[in-house]
């Protein structure tokens, strides 16, 4: 008999692990409306979080992230603590898909608590200032999501932490909803759980309102599935009304996807009261907001820590630990039940743009990495493999001042995406410089450029012209043909490390934004006005590029590329 085999089988497993008891898998956590709930019983989910995660400043430094999920020993030392705390869920800034996270997972899974993860790292997000949707970034993405889909204490990942962070980089949140987009239609076509994928977002008084609806307007496929708001504007004693919290509630009432304090607790008054939690899960806040995640477990110089890690080893609670610990230990918030829930709106209209809104909803294309490879075997100029990819930007400069690279560049307020804007920056740069060998004549001196580039056998694969054709020469088209490349891909040139992924023109400081906020906070952020959470600080600057010596050698590079065309003769790049 089938079943008996099972069972004997079965049988054999728990004898065979018979020394680890194993929990039951937690319930996953699905949305309806603007809430969560467990999908078990129908019964509402408030996340009751703790930001888990020690500086991954460093990260920017160089350094490796600590990735938290992947220290059981850690994980198991700190569980009882959360636990103290009420927690079920940990808010993860970047993990590192090489390590093993199960041990980690599943001591949390028996802990009875879920996390939610950032997708990105501060080598591998999107840059507020440059932003792109590029191959190599959603291969980071898909990574997080295969390594995380298994584990049904995972509510969801956040595609992005504070991108667009003021009104003067509102573009880049176009990027980000791409990137949401595309990670939803990865999980479906993996078919993984309907894992939940959202954003995280700071708290400017110029932007809120109109982020939060960009990111929960339009059609499902590509609208965020829950909105957080890293929120510091209860200080000290406040009130629901004197906080901001009452004005910030009235804003959000109309969204139609769960919302919650991705970060909150100000810390201008030390220590901690946290009387904000019982406003948090009060009646006033509990209709629109689904909890939300204190900033932090671990003390560091910033000073939001929860508890200090002795120097051997051990946790020691700080009174933060303790002022938290009796609000969160004493809350509670009405429970809505799927059974009886009808959301009461479930559309919401997209912000118009304008003056403190510049994203248009014409999302960026979707990375396809077959396209960029047929592109790449078409032309015939290349970069040669031995000119080295700091080196690309001078090259993109000179090239885009002679030939149009609309098929490279991307403009979310315009809506304008160059149909090769996703590819890697040596297939861009392959792409401008055959449009200026095709440009001046494609003699084969117009592919030199000082002995940089060389010519190759172009050629386009059958299973790719019809695409090739409707993006037209200049990469302004779009296909709606589907494309396949057989062959090896030429963007298996994937950027692994820090000083390779800062090359090109995919982005020069991908650490400006995204997931170094457990580190940027200073410790005077939280002002009631919040005209920025006070997170920007620490990041700026993380990862400029030697500018000075760039801006020269272009100079340098750009007269001496003049001469050189003219003159005919090779100079070799510096
Ligand atoms: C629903 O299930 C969750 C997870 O097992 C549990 O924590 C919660 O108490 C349940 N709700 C009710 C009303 O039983
Ligand atoms: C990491 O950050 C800590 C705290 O800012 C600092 O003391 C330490 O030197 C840094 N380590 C590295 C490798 O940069
Ligand atoms: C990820 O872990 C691997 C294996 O330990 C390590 O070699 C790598 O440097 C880590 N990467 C980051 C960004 O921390
Ligand atoms: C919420 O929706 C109601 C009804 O459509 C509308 O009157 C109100 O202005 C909206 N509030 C906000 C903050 O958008
Ligand atoms: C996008 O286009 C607008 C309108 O033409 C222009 O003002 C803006 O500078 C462009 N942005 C980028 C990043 O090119
Ligand atoms: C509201 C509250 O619990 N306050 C406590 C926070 O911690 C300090 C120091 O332990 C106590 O004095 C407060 O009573
Ligand atoms: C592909 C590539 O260019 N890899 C280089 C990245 O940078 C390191 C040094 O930081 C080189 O060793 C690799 O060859």
């Amino acid at each position: 008999m089938q079943l008996k085999s099972f069972l004997t089988a079965a049988a054999a497993t728990v004898v065979a692990n018979s020394v680890t008891a194993v929990a039951a898998d937690l319930p996953a956590i699905e949305i309806v409306g603007n809430k969560f709930f467990y999908s078990n019983n129908g019964s509402q989910f408030y996340m009751r979080g703790v930001a888990y995660q020690s500086d991954t400043a460093n990260v920017t430094g160089g350094a490796t992230i600590d990735d938290p999920l992947a220290n059981v020993e850690a994980c198991k030392r700190d569980i009882p603590y959360l636990q103290q705390l009420n927690t079920n869920v940990v808010r993860i800034y970047a993990v590192n898909t090489s390590l093993d996270h199960s041990d980690c997972m599943s001591a949390l899974n028996d802990a009875g608590i879920y996390v939610i993860a950032d997708l990105s790292a501060p080598k591998e997000s999107i840059n507020r200032k440059s932003p792109t949707w590029t191959l190599d970034l959603f291969d980071r993405y898909k990574s997080v999501v295969d390594m995380f889909a298994e584990y049904s204490n995972v509510l969801g990942f956040f595609a992005g932490n504070e991108v667009s962070n003021d009104k003067t980089n509102t573009q880049a949140s176009a990027f980000v909803k791409a990137a949401i987009r595309d990670t939803k239609q990865y999980i479906k076509d993996k078919k993984y759980r309907t894992i939940p994928v959202g954003y995280s977002s700071n708290d400017d008084e110029d932007t809120r309102v109109s982020m939060a609806d960009y990111f929960a307007c339009g059609d499902s496929d590509e609208k965020a599935d829950f909105y957080g708001i890293n929120m510091y504007e209860w200080c000290g004693k406040s009130t629901f009304k004197s906080s901001g919290y009452a004005d910030r509630t009235a804003e959000f009432k109309n969204l139609t996807i769960p919302v919650f304090f991705s970060e909150y607790g100000c810390n201008e008054v030390s220590p901690r009261l946290f009387t904000e939690v019982q406003t948090l899960y009060g009646s006033d806040m509990t209709d629109v907001w689904s909890g939300g995640i204190v900033y932090m477990y671990f003390e560091e110089d910033n000073h939001y820590g929860l508890v200090s890690i002795e120097d051997d080893g051990s946790v020691k609670t700080l009174d933060d630990f303790n002022n938290y610990s009796s609000e969160i230990n004493n809350i509670t918030p009405t429970s809505a039940n799927t059974a009886s829930y009808t959301p009461s709106a479930t559309s919401l209209a997209c912000p118009a743009t304008g003056a403190y809104w510049k994203a248009t909803t014409n999302l960026p294309p979707s990375p396809n990495e077959d396209l960029c490879s047929c592109m790449d075997a078409s032309v015939a100029c290349h970069i040669s493999d031995d000119v080295d990819s700091d080196d690309y930007q001078d090259l993109f400069d000179y090239v885009c001042g002679e030939v149009d690279c609309s098929g490279i560049t991307a403009n979310s307020t315009t809506g304008h995406y160059g149909a090769y804007s996703f590819c890697s920056s040596k297939e861009q740069l392959d792409f401008v410089l055959n449009l200026y060998y095709e440009k001046s004549g494609s003699a084969k001196s117009d592919c030199d450029f000082s002995g940089s580039a060389t010519l190759k056998k172009a050629t386009t694969q059958d299973s790719c012209k019809t695409a090739l054709q409707q993006i037209g020469s200049l990469g302004t088209g779009t296909a709606s043909a589907s494309v396949e490349f057989s062959g090896s891909k030429t963007s298996s040139t994937k950027q692994t490390d820090d000083s390779n992924s800062s090359s090109g023109s995919e982005s020069a400081s991908a650490t400006e934004s995204g997931s170094s906020s457990a580190s940027g906070k200073s410790s005077s952020s939280g002002s009631k006005s919040s005209k920025s959470s006070g997170t920007g600080s620490a990041k700026k600057g993380a990862a400029s590029r030697s500018t000075g010596r760039v801006n020269l050698a272009q100079v340098i590079l750009t007269s001496l590329a003049s001469i050189s065309f003219v003159a005919g003769v090779g100079i070799a790049l510096v």
